[in-house]
């Protein structure tokens, strides 16, 4: 399955922490979109998707949450509660985050505009698609 952690850059002093995560270094895509979800709880459930294209790193700068990701065979559950580390998702990866804290903020990079026609929505169609890659 196409996800990995990422460690970003920390430079902490007396002052606080300062976390630095570079195109090509520890970003692996050109960010074309930033997008942020927050005022989500521990009742919400989000994604129930994949992507036919988009890569995304998922990032919980605040509080934490959690994500379970399948290509239809292997299946991971990854929690995020850490500012200095991402969640690098490639396509073609069923994704379903839960398990917000109240003061989640989960900040995602994204490689590509917003696209509508990117999105799989249903699981039986992303099944039906990952079988036809094979
Ligand atoms: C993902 C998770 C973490 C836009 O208009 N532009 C955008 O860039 C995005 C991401 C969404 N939207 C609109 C589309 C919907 O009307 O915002 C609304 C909520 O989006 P969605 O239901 O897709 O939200 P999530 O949390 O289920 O999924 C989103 C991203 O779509 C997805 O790629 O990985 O956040």
């Amino acid at each position: 399955m196409d996800i990995k952690k990422i460690e970003f850059q920390q430079h902490g002093d007396s002052r606080g922490m300062l976390v630095v995560a570079e195109y090509q270094k520890e970003i692996p895509f050109t960010v074309k979109r930033i997008y942020y979800i927050y005022g989500a709880d521990s009742e919400t459930r989000r994604g129930f998707h994949s992507h036919k294209n988009l890569q995304q790193i998922y990032i919980a700068i605040h509080g934490s949450c959690r994500v379970t990701l399948t290509d239809g065979k292997t299946t991971e559950t990854v929690c995020l509660d850490d500012a200095a580390s991402g969640l690098y998702i490639g396509h073609n990866v069923w994704r379903e985050i839960y398990d917000f804290s109240d003061d989640a903020v989960l900040l995602v990079l994204a490689s590509e505009p917003y696209s509508e026609d990117d999105y799989i929505r249903t699981y039986d169609q992303f099944i039906q698609t990952q079988t036809e890659n094979i």
